[in-house]
């Protein structure tokens, strides 16, 4: 399974709604007879390719896989099928398939007479699709809320002046973690006070060729000529101030598996008390304002006994770029998630 493991985290397959996923076939003596894993959505899956390399001496193998086969057919044929007319004797897989329409493949499996099991490495397995796992699992995609604090907790100025609180490298790095979304996600209030494009762009201020959906919820019309309406990657409006409601719509309706989640102060705290931030980017600034606006407005806890408590997972100082002049701060990006409640 270790084999598997890597062999679905090889380099160079891009980010796209599929899973990464392995496969190792081995002959009754433990030889290596195939190996395959999954290029992205509309390639072969990775059983797939792993027959295809075994040809004949796929009969009475060993299947490991990192995810079930699948029982669907979607853009491929289904796995479980193309493993049974092979022959293969024992399927070894890490995680089940928490994809509703594809699931099930182990009991395809195990009704044609073939041993299965599942659980090994799994731990693994769902941390390589991380996002995908989570919003199969949920039936919402996974958030991520990032925002960009002064030392006192201010997102702006008493003026409302906000350019810039975290500096050029730390705003050049949510560049490259905004691309690992597939979506990024505001309220109307902040496309109305900040207009922001909210594309992904490299180094030299370029569009990728990929960029996220980008979503704004809340009930009013945008103004006309806001940035988020350009064509430099598609928009969809979610009419609604409900955070569950809109993260459901944007799994059901759009696909969507992880969410890159910019709201101003009151979306976040909305985000916040309705349980849905799965993790927290934060960009801390050396700047004090003293005033203005708070990062995240009142969640409406008294006492500190209920402050809402994270654990931290990650950190990276983010120096200036000796090449920039504008770029004079040292930044600090914390990773946090959500502490787990308590057992009993
Ligand atoms: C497997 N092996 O290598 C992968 C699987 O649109 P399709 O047909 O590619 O199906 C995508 C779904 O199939 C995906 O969400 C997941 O449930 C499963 N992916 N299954 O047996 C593979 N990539
Ligand atoms: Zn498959």
């Amino acid at each position: 399974m270790q084999r598997a493991l890597q062999l679905a985290a090889s380099p160079g397959v891009p980010l796209g709604p599929n899973p990464r996923v392995g496969c190792v076939l081995l002959d009754p003596d433990g030889t290596v007879v195939g190996e395959g894993f999954h290029h992205g959505a509309g390639t072969p899956h990775a059983e797939v390719e792993a027959l295809a390399a075994a040809g004949e001496r796929a009969r009475g193998a060993t299947a490991v896989v990192t995810l079930e086969p699948c029982n669907h057919t979607g853009r491929t044929g289904p796995c479980s099928q193309a493993l049974i007319a092979a022959g293969v004797a024992k399927v070894v897989v890490a995680q089940r398939d928490p994809n509703p329409v594809a699931g099930g493949g182990l009991e395809t499996l195990a009704e044609a007479g073939i041993e299965v099991e599942h659980g090994l490495l799994l731990d693994d397995a769902r941390g390589l699709n991380r996002a995908w796992s989570f919003a199969h699992e949920n039936g919402r995609p996974f958030v991520t809320w990032k925002f960009a604090t002064t030392l006192d907790g201010r997102s702006a100025a008493s003026d409302g002046s906000s350019r810039w609180v975290s500096s050029p490298a730390a705003r050049r790095d949510t560049h490259v973690l905004r691309a690992l979304c597939d979506t990024i996600l505001v309220g109307t209030n902040t496309v109305e006070v900040d207009d922001p494009q909210l594309t992904v762009r490299d180094a030299d201020g370029g569009l990728l060729e990929l960029q996220p959906l980008r979503a704004v919820m809340g009930e009013r019309d945008l103004p006309a000529g806001s940035r988020v309406l350009d064509d430099a990657a598609e928009t969809v409006q979610l009419r609604t101030h409900d955070p569950v409601d809109a993260l459901e719509t944007l799994y059901r309706d759009h696909g969507r598996q992880h969410v890159f989640f910019e709201g101003g102060p009151k979306l976040a705290a909305a985000f916040l008390k309705a349980g849905v931030v799965d993790e927290v980017l934060v960009y801390v600034a050396p700047l004090l304002l003293g005033s203005g606006k708070s990062a995240v407005a009142n969640l409406g806890l008294r006492s500190i006994d209920k402050a809402l408590r994270l654990d931290l997972v990650d950190t990276l100082v983010l120096l200036p770029d000796s090449d920039d002049p504008d770029d004079s701060g040292i930044n600090l990006r914390l990773t946090l998630r959500p502490t787990a409640p308590k057992e009993g």
